[in-house]
């Protein structure tokens, strides 16, 4: 009796992490990655995880006005400081939030 009982508790300790990893690696194969324009501010630089901080505006639909993280590419890390306004493309992919295409917000979007 004690056996099976031990081995059912193993197997639903064992569970989330193998679905979390079947999430993961369908999204990572996913060719149609969702990307939402998206406005903010960077609060600051993080080259040695090549990403900014940003404090981003309301996305409709999809998330609320907050400051997080975006993996950016080494050209936009070099081309931008932390106090920027900006505007680029984010999107979910893996594991992280990414931010592609990211420009100076020019004045006339504002
Ligand atoms: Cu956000």
């Amino acid at each position: 009796m004690k056996t099976p009982v031990l081995a059912t508790l193993l197997l639903l300790a064992c569970t989330p992490i193998a679905l979390r990893a079947a999430d993961t690696k369908t999204a990572e194969k996913s060719a149609a990655v969702m990307r939402h324009p998206l406005r903010g501010v960077i609060t600051s630089v993080m080259a040695e995880q090549s990403a900014f901080m940003v404090k981003h505006e309301e996305i409709p639909g999809v998330m609320r006005a907050m400051t997080m993280l975006f993996k950016v590419d080494a050209a936009a890390l070099k081309a931008f400081k932390a106090g920027d306004a900006i505007t680029g493309l984010m999107s979910r992919q893996g594991r992280d939030w990414v931010l592609e295409n990211v420009k100076p917000a020019t004045a006339a979007m504002k």
